[in-house]
């Protein structure tokens, strides 16, 4: 098992619902550790080039529609197979899918407002990081 870092998105619905520290919670449970964080209200374009991977798929105008209608949390977390150990944290993108006890069973909506966004791979975790986090924003523990 090797450290790593992901990127993780608390969504506009998660922050509307005052659940980031709930959220946070989860994280550090798992041995997740914050090693970086910043509340932004996304403009169209920061949207649109964050998700620029789904540019071509019929969902894509929704998400960025969703994704501008409030702030959210975006936060670096660091620890043993951080990728894929919050993606277990997410549960299923559609949270009627998501298992029992997953951020999206128990917070999300549908699969537009669905709570939290987590990084899929090493290569897109660290070009989403370096998206919203110049490297010296990152304090490594
Ligand atoms: P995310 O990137 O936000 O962590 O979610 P994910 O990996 O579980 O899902 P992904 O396939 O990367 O899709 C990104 C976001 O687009 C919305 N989506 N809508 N209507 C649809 O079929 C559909 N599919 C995806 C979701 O909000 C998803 O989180
Ligand atoms: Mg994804």
């Amino acid at each position: 098992m090797a450290v790593e870092r992901t990127l993780s998105i608390i969504k506009p619905d998660a922050v509307a619902k005052n659940v980031i520290g709930e959220i946070y919670a989860r994280f550090e449970k798992a041995g997740l550790k914050v090693i970086a964080a910043r509340m932004i209200h996304l403009s169209r374009n920061d949207a649109e080039g964050f998700y620029a991977v789904h540019k071509t798929r019929p969902f894509f105008k929704d998400l960025v529609d969703f994704m501008i209608t409030g702030p959210v949390m975006v936060t670096v977390l660091e620890g043993e197979s951080a990728i894929l150990k919050n993606r277990e944290l997410m549960g299923a993108t559609d949270p009627k899918k998501a298992d029992k006890g997953t951020i999206r069973a128990d917070f999300a909506q549908s699969i537009d407002a669905n709570a939290v966004h987590g990084s899929d791979a090493p290569e897109t975790a660290k070009v989403e990081i370096g998206y919203f986090f110049p490297e010296h924003q990152v304090y490594s523990r």
